[in-house]
């Protein structure tokens, strides 16, 4: 009725507020009295000490709240109002002259709009721009007490992170399951200030020496003409860098195996890499190794099922964190140290201690645990937390110091450096999520995007006319003391030590740490990574570097190419494998796998009910799969089909299991849909994509079964009962209750075919 838009917001208005003020959530309440400014340039004498910043400040010089707050303050009140709280009464139609135009330049709201959308992109990280992030909880263990004076890891302190999973090569917008090194950077907001652990899921870097970064980041980025492939290493310039530079041989060995494709976030380990060295009390100092372990184990995905779901669902890994989070199904990692003596060699067992190309085996130098990590909340404001977060090698607090590994000593320098171009200047500690949550008191001052309204009239030191305020701490107050270790007199050079010369022997380690499976699907990754590039050059190159890991490795990959088998150039490493490298041997929980109940609509509900509710027992998560979408049963008990036949793909679930037939050669799990049958698949009369699911999970060696009649479905997918990992039962319970074993080790390993 009221075309008029004017009139229909004045009218909206009066209603507003003749109604007694604003309606819920719009600030009614009257401000409070505006503080009076003091003279800031008047001296005064003796002050009193300063507080703590507590940077920014909150509260506006007329006692207004700032905004700073980390609160919700971004919205508020019921009306659209402009970035200056004018409220607007319509936000779809640009000021015109008439209908049909010309707009008018005085239009400040279509101004401000559109200006503001003009710049909500921000530069994407240079690197591991592609990531997903939640919020946790870290409980420290205390056994760490002992060799760091850390306020953190001390026993039963419970500490706010937030920790950013990511990959490497892609941009933003990149699918998360290539194969890439998975970035892990935890944040903890400890009362000593914040400590970054900024690691990856690889214990080992391409390079030993920061200045080599821009080199190995520009081959492994897309070729700078096409600008292609994306987010992968799987291309000319990125091998012809690895096989050139054999420093890289180990990193990219781990890329190529399991751990360059993992089945989730959940499921990694991560790792600090480099070595730091601890403080205790005392001042004594220890070197360490940090590792993440998970809680649920360390799974892979196999290749294909990436390269599926890179289709299907390219945000595999920040939906399933996500909705483990949101499921209450808290992802946990123990964090662990290796320690090593601080020797002036800052070797250990002929280890260079400072390499970051090398591994200390856990054979040699147990992980020993020192706290819990739990995710429990995820980000509500994606650009303003997870994309905003800015990590620093040099985020360090008392009891926790750096290395003369030269990598990270670039790395020192690179972190702070990069936030200028992506948060664009010097403030973006006081973005809300970098914000320490120990109190400020620092004496920098201005700057683009300064949230802070300081007070006092001597950010400088040393000071009389702010009382000498703010006054330095000691050892004994907390101060970050460096340890002051014993630098070696030398000459200034260019120039790698010895020890850093030995390129081979770890990726050989690894290799040899492998079982069979695990070094099949090695060989099959570097055939399709080489298979990629088109110079024969560089395959021939990284052959030769293969020869001089492994014989076998090298043989088989040169096969796969078509191209002759190179000899090794040198003597092969004599090591002592490292069973601890393996992901397979060992059992894990089932908690939080997915459990996909796959169901013709009309047999046995009550059977799928049943199982649905036991495996939610059993902390696992059932999907209940379907033709179409819709409920399974009636009245009450009906359940919800979560993934129909168009929407499932085998990918998503650790293990299915098929829910009964009526009667053998009976239509149900038909092909209703008559479109959707391919070519000779019609003559089984059933769904073909129902085939295809089980085929696809039987072929990724995953857990699969039915009860009542599921047999014969099963057959027609390929899925022999006898095949190693088909649990076939009475009831969906029995299934699951031979099913759960078998997800404790992932996978049905004994399916796969081995040759090595
Ligand atoms: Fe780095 C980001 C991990 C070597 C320069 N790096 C970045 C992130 C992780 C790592 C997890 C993403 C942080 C986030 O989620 O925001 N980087 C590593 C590890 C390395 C490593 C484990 C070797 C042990 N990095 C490395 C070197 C340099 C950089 C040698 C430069 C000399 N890294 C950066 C960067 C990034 C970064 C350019 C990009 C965005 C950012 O820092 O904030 O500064």
């Amino acid at each position: 009725s009221n075309s008029n838009p004017l009139k229909a917001a004045a009218a909206k208005l009066t209603e507003a507020l003749s109604d007694g003020g604003p309606a819920e959530g719009v600030p009614g309440a009257p401000s409070p009295e505006p503080v009076a400014l003091e003279e800031a340039t008047e001296p005064r004498e003796p002050l009193p000490p300063k507080s703590d910043q507590g940077a920014p400040e909150t509260v506006s010089p007329t006692g207004q709240p700032t905004g700073a707050e980390p609160a919700r303050k971004a919205q508020s009140g019921a009306y659209l109002t402009t970035a200056q709280g004018t409220r607007l009464y319509d936000t779809d139609h640009s000021l015109k002259v008439g209908p049909r135009g010309p707009v008018l330049l005085q239009d400040h709201h279509l101004r401000e709009k559109i200006m503001h959308f003009d710049h909500e992109r921000i530069p994407e990280r240079v690197v591991h721009a592609r990531g997903s992030a939640a919020h946790g909880v870290f409980q420290a263990y205390g056994t760490a007490e002992n060799v760091t004076r850390a306020a953190f890891l001390r026993k039963g302190t419970e500490t706010p992170v937030f920790v950013r999973f990511s990959t490497v090569l892609g941009s933003r917008g990149s699918a998360d399951t290539v194969r890439d090194t998975r970035g892990f950077a935890t944040k903890f907001y400890t009362e000593e200030g914040v400590f970054d652990l900024v690691g990856n899921n690889i214990p080992v870097f391409f390079i030993q020496d920061a200045i080599k970064f821009p080199d190995v980041i520009h081959a492994g980025k897309p070729h700078p003409d096409r600008e292609i492939p994306q987010a992968q290493s799987a291309h000319d310039t990125f091998w012809d860098f690895v096989s050139l530079h054999t420093e890289a041989q180990h990193h990219t060995m781990w890329n190529m195996s399991d751990r360059g494709i993992p089945r989730s976030y959940r499921t990694m380990e991560g790792f600090g890499v480099h070595t730091f060295r601890l403080v205790d009390a005392a001042g004594g100092t220890t070197l360490v190794k940090f590792h993440w372990k998970p809680k649920l184990g360390v799974h892979s995905q196999v290749w294909e099922e990436a390269q599926i779901a890179g289709g299907v669902d390219p945000d595999f890994h920040r939906r399933d964190l996500a909705d483990a989070i949101e499921a209450g199904a808290y992802p946990q990692w123990e964090l662990g140290i290796q320690t090593f003596p601080d020797t002036p060699e800052q070797t250990f067992e002929g280890i260079d201690l400072l390499d970051p190309t090398k591994i200390v085996p856990e054979e040699l130098a147990p992980v020993q645990p020192i706290g819990l990590l739990t995710l429990n909340r995820n980000p509500s404001d994606f650009f303003a937390e997870t994309e905003q977060v800015a990590f620093h090698v040099g985020h360090l607090v008392p009891g926790i110091d750096v290395t003369d590994d030269p990598l990270l000593a670039g790395r020192l320098f690179s972190y702070l450096d990069t936030q200028i171009t992506r948060l664009a200047g010097p403030n973006f500690n006081q973005i809300p999520i970098n914000r320490p949550h120990a109190p400020v008191n620092d004496m920098l001052r201005d700057g683009f995007h300064q949230q802070a309204v300081h007070t006092g009239v001597a950010p400088y030191k040393p000071n009389s006319l702010d009382g000498g305020c703010p006054f330095f701490a000691g050892a004994d107050t907390g101060a970050f003391v460096e340890s002051p270790v014993e630098v070696p007199a030398s000459r200034k050079s260019r120039e790698a030590p010895a020890s850093f010369a030995d390129h081979f022997s770890q990726p050989r380690l690894f290799w040899l740490s492998m079982s069979p499976v695990e070094r099949e699907h090695i060989i099959a990754a570097y055939t399709f990574e080489l298979g990629k590039c088109w110079s024969n050059t560089i395959k021939e190159r990284q052959l030769k570097a293969l020869a001089n890991i492994d014989a076998e490795l090298c043989a088989r990959v040169a096969q796969g190419l078509g191209l002759p088998t190179p000899e090794a150039s040198q003597p092969l490493a004599d090591v002592r494998p490292s069973p601890a490298l393996s992901q397979i041997g060992q059992e894990w929980p089932p908690d939080g796998r997915i459990i996909g109940i796959i169901t013709d609509g009309a047999a046995d509900p009550e059977g799928v009910r049943a199982l649905r509710q036991t495996v939610l027992d059993s902390h696992m998560v059932p999907l209940v799969i379907a033709p179409a979408g819709g409920k399974v049963g009636t009245g009450t008990e009906a359940i919800t089909v979560q993934r129909t036949f168009a929407t499932a793909r085998s990918v998503e679930f650790d293990a299915l299991v098929l829910a009964g037939v009526p009667a053998p050669g009976g239509d149900s799990y038909g092909a209703r849909d008559a479109k959707a049958v391919e070519p000779g698949q019609r003559q089984t009369g059933l769904d073909p994509r129902l085939l295809l699911l089980a085929s696809e999970a039987f072929r990724h060696a995953k857990a699969i079964g039915g009860w009542a009649g599921a047999e014969a479905v099963l057959e027609a997918a390929g899925v022999p009962a006898s095949a190693p990992g088909v649990v076939l039962a009475d009831s969906g319970e029995a299934v699951l209750t031979e099913i759960i074993p078998l997800l404790a080790r992932h996978r049905v390993w004994d399916r796969f075919p081995t040759t090595v």
